[in-house]
């Protein structure tokens, strides 16, 4: 029998990890070899608690046997399947399943294998619609500073983040940003909305004057910006955004990657703020993490305009050799089943004030400059160190993993959370004293 130190790998140099400080990694690796619902469990056994539902995607915790099942079934049924020019039923059975859960007419569904792709493929459908439908001129996008639309080209020229841009030269042509929504002069300690700042939507139509009219094809934002710390967009923010898309002929896109399938307590944010955008994209949860998926929700509109010319021909040139994979169909269909039977985007929309409180309670342990939460979600900056920006958070993940059996995120100095939803309210508590432990570990 080999031993649990024995199974581990003794040389970690081939793999070169993403978004990961690799050398610093490979002197204290933090590794995981197994996980069930609400807990990892670590290459040295322990069980810890995933205050992160893996990377914001397993909202329904961890192997579930329902989903574990369906796609062993599909593994021994189908493999694959072509997706140019040939079908499974699978794929158009859960399409129309996300569609449903969508507002409006957003009826139809490109399917991906990531986020990063999914914001792609949204970029590219709104300037082709503008070419199909004669307004070829209009070829600007728009993101927001503090952005994250994932590493595509498209997705990081319209991402707000600076490291994640200046190395890559030059990106994309003719992209513009919007402010970021997040001030901590007018917003700090927010549970929720904060009221402070939906006038930042007007900056569009700055924009809109210094570009010209008909020149930009969508602006692209998230509900609430989670990469970069948890950014709620302001109460009135989304609607005064939509509403100056609409009077300029804007295409608006929510990225819902995060907030979708139940993070904000609805199946997607777009109605939790009562806006219909024109394309929403998603990865994430659709699967629970279990199976890499992503894809974009499409309003009528902008498809039928597709629909012309003649039938035999090809109406978008786009598309990927794994777009809705027969396992991530199987896993994503057990898991729209799951999420249902257990009513978890209802049961985070009741834990969303108990989390509240039970996290806003960190606020005066040392250190904390702010605390945002929204839906299932936190965000807790930290000061920096004098010495070293960055360093404080990646303490911080340390010292959860390796002496508090808590996986969280860490962003610079700013600690992300974002439990399954299956979370107890004793587990929330569990989270909260731990989160007071591991703040004054690092202080
Ligand atoms: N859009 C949004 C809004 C995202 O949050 C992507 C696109 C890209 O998705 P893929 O599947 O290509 O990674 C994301 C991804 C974190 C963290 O801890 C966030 C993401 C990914 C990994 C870590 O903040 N978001």
């Amino acid at each position: 029998m080999p031993t649990k130190a024995s199974a581990l790998p003794n040389d970690l140099s081939a793999y070169w990890m993403p978004f990961t400080a690799n050398r610093a990694f490979k002197l204290g690796p933090r590794m995981v070899t197994a996980a069930k619902d609400m807990h990892y469990i670590t290459a040295d056994g322990r069980k810890v608690i995933d205050g992160a539902a893996g990377m914001w995607c397993a909202n329904a915790g961890h192997n579930r046997d329902p989903i574990v099942a369906a796609i062993r079934k599909q593994a021994e049924t189908l493999d694959y399947a072509p997706a140019f020019q040939f079908g499974h039923p699978k794929a158009f059975e859960l399409a129309g399943r996300i569609a449903s859960l969508a507002p409006g007419d957003l009826n139809h569904v490109f399917f991906t294998n990531s986020g990063s792709e999914a914001v792609d493929t949204a970029l590219k459908i709104a300037l082709a619609y503008f070419n199909v439908k004669g307004e070829g001129g209009r070829t600007r996008l728009i993101g927001r500073e503090r952005g994250y639309h994932g590493v595509g080209f498209g997705g990081t020229a319209v991402g707000g983040i600076a490291n994640n841009r200046r190395f890559f030269g030059a990106l994309i042509a003719g992209v513009d940003h919007l402010p970021t929504t997040y001030d901590r002069a007018h917003q700090a300690f927010t549970k929720g909305e904060p009221e402070w700042g939906a006038h930042l939507a007007d900056e569009l139509e700055r924009m809109v004057a210094l570009h010209g009219q008909g020149t930009i094809a969508a602006v692209i934002v998230e509900p609430m910006a989670g990469s970069t710390g948890v950014l709620a967009t302001p109460k009135g923010y989304l609607q005064r955004l939509r509403a100056i898309c609409d009077k300029h002929g804007i295409l608006l896109i929510l990225d819902e990657v995060i907030t979708g399938f139940g993070r904000l307590g609805f199946a997607f944010a777009a109605e939790r703020y009562g806006v219909l955008p024109d394309m929403i994209t998603f990865a994430k949860g659709v699967t629970n993490g279990a199976v890499p998926m992503g894809g974009v929700l499409v309003r009528d509109a902008i498809h039928d305009a597709f629909m012309k010319g003649p039938e035999h021909a090809i109406e978008l040139f786009h598309g990927y050799t794994y777009s809705a994979h027969p396992l991530a169909c199987a896993a994503g269909l057990a898991t729209l089943d799951l999420y249902r039977d257990e009513d978890l985007f209802a049961r985070a929309r009741k834990l969303e004030p108990i989390w509240a409180d039970a996290i806003m309670g960190l606020k005066d342990l040392p250190n904390v400059l702010d605390i945002r939460t929204v839906g299932l979600t936190a965000g807790i900056d930290l000061a920096s160190r004098p010495d070293a920006f960055g360093r404080r958070g990646i303490d911080a993940l340390n010292s959860a993993f390796h002496d508090h059996d808590a996986m969280i995120r860490a962003v610079g100095d700013t600690l992300a959370l974002t439990p399954p939803l299956i979370i107890s309210e004793a587990q929330i508590e569990e989270i909260a004293g731990k989160m007071a432990s591991i703040i004054r570990a690092v202080a």
